[in-house]
């Protein structure tokens, strides 16, 4: 950190980023129903540390202290996500008036201490019943989410300051329904293009419902990861193309009104006539989360996949064994804007973050250098997309708190904040401190 951070323009959105079935706990309180997630980590062997989100952060009944947190940070916005199964149990029918009551509180509070609500509608936590009757590889799904959307919407709707449809469709595509390691745990491989349609198709049809209520600007999350081709033959180019188009484009070129990339997703059966346009419906803001790049290869011949996924060697690692590349953050806000042109929205960072084993020393603080360091090389990286001409407009730090990370349970640790999970004592990290100075001078 030798040289100071440059400023980021008037109006730049700070925030933290955390999701329901990560940090909410109260997995049974006040009428809450079942989700996928709720089954998949009460199924043996699914989470490394055999743990659920039964109780995580504890923050359904901490959000106050939380807020306190929040407001002491400095950060003007928190996007947080709103639990489906809270609002309907079964994902239909009328709202669960009490649960829609935990949000209200909260944006609220948060307002209270001038920090911008920011609502996720779907964060991966899809009510069981939904999942039961096909979940997001039924159409139907998709009707259902613009409903659930209604409901929050004719509550939250006055309060919200930017509405995200959905987080990460790719990873609950690739990861919940292609490989299994997340909920619902489907292993369909490249058979599961019609969960990225539905969800597309969802989001569409959300977006429509939350303009009908609200006049907050509208948005999706998605995950990016800048492809670093190794090997310079043809075969490993091509490869490198078809996983940019799977992990980079399946969910961007048709929310920007290009249609699905070339071979991906004309099963008529699927994609019907109409579809592509309300998933082009537009959008205000396109939400970019962002961990590491890539490395692609040809695959070996005779292998299922079209690429071979290899670790970029080079890079420092997070305890995720994940390559801390902020160049690759530079690069990706570049691209995307090369790539998509006006059709691009503002873009606003809704997750960038990492994993470290951070333990209290004996004065009880903590202390994470490697996060400072990852915050600041990659708020570096977007300045410089910004000094290119890249509109981005915010950046959210994931995450608030150390929280339940999906298949690794408690084993990773992602907050601003320390959370001692027997006793759910809060202590911010040095970084938290790095932070809030940075924001506020
Ligand atoms: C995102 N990958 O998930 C999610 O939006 C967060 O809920 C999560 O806690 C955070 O990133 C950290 O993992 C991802 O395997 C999960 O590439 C897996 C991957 C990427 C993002």
């Amino acid at each position: 950190m030798t040289t100071p951070m440059p400023e980021f323009p008037a109006g730049f959105r700070w925030g933290v980023s955390t999701s329901a079935y990560q940090i909410e706990g109260a997995a049974r309180e006040d009428g809450r129903g079942p989700s996928i997630w709720d089954t998949f980590a009460h199924s043996p062997g699914r989470i490394v540390d055999g743990s659920t989100g039964d109780v995580a952060c504890d923050h359904y009944h901490r959000y106050a202290e939380d807020v306190a947190l929040l407001a002491d940070l400095g950060v003007s916005a928190y996007r947080f996500s709103i639990a489906w199964p809270r609002v309907q149990p079964t994902g239909t029918g009328a709202a669960n008036p009490s649960g829609l009551d935990f949000y209200d509180r909260l944006v609220d509070a948060l307002l209270e201490r001038d920090v911008d609500p920011v609502a996720t509608l779907f964060h991966w936590d899809l009510p069981q019943a939904l999942e039961d009757a096909g979940g997001w590889l039924a159409r139907d799904t998709a009707a259902r989410f613009a409903e659930y959307a209604d409901l929050v919407a004719a509550r939250l709707g006055d309060r919200v300051k930017l509405w995200i449809t959905l987080n990460e469709p790719f990873i609950h595509m690739s990861l919940g329904h292609g490989m299994g390691v997340h909920a619902p745990g489907r292993l369909l491989l490249f058979d599961a293009f019609p969960v990225a349609h539905h969800q597309l198709l969802g989001h569409g049809l959300a977006v429509s419902a939350l303009r009908a209520r609200s006049s907050s600007p509208v948005a999706i999350a998605n995950n990016y990861s800048p492809v670093r081709v190794l090997g310079d033959t043809d075969a490993d180019r091509v490869a490198g193309a078809a996983y940019d188009a799977l992990h980079n484009r399946l969910f961007t070129d048709p929310l920007l009104g290009l249609g699905y990339p070339r071979g991906q997703g004309f099963d008529p059966g699927v994609v019907r006539d109409g579809d592509l346009d309300v998933i082009a419906a537009p959008i205000d803001v396109l939400g970019v989360n962002y961990y590491n790049p890539t490395g692609v290869r040809a695959a070996e011949e005779g292998s299922p996949l079209p690429f071979e996924i290899v670790p970029l060697d080079g890079y420092p690692r997070t305890a995720f064994d994940w390559p801390v590349a902020p160049d690759g953050l530079r690069e990706l806000l570049v691209g995307l804007r090369d790539s998509y042109g006006d059709r691009l929205p503002p873009i606003q960072v809704t997750e960038s973050g990492c994993a470290y084993d951070d333990v209290p020393d004996v004065t009880g603080r903590v202390h994470d250098p490697e996060r400072i360091a990852y915050l600041d090389g990659h708020l570096r990286a977007v300045r410089e997309a910004i000094d290119a001409g890249v509109d981005v407009t915010g950046y959210f730090v994931w995450s608030l708190l150390d929280n339940w990370e999906w298949a690794e349970g408690f084993t990773k640790r992602f907050g601003l904040v320390h959370v001692d999970y027997p006793t759910q004592r809060r202590t911010p990290k040095s970084s938290y401190a790095w932070l809030r100075d940075l924001i506020r001078p």
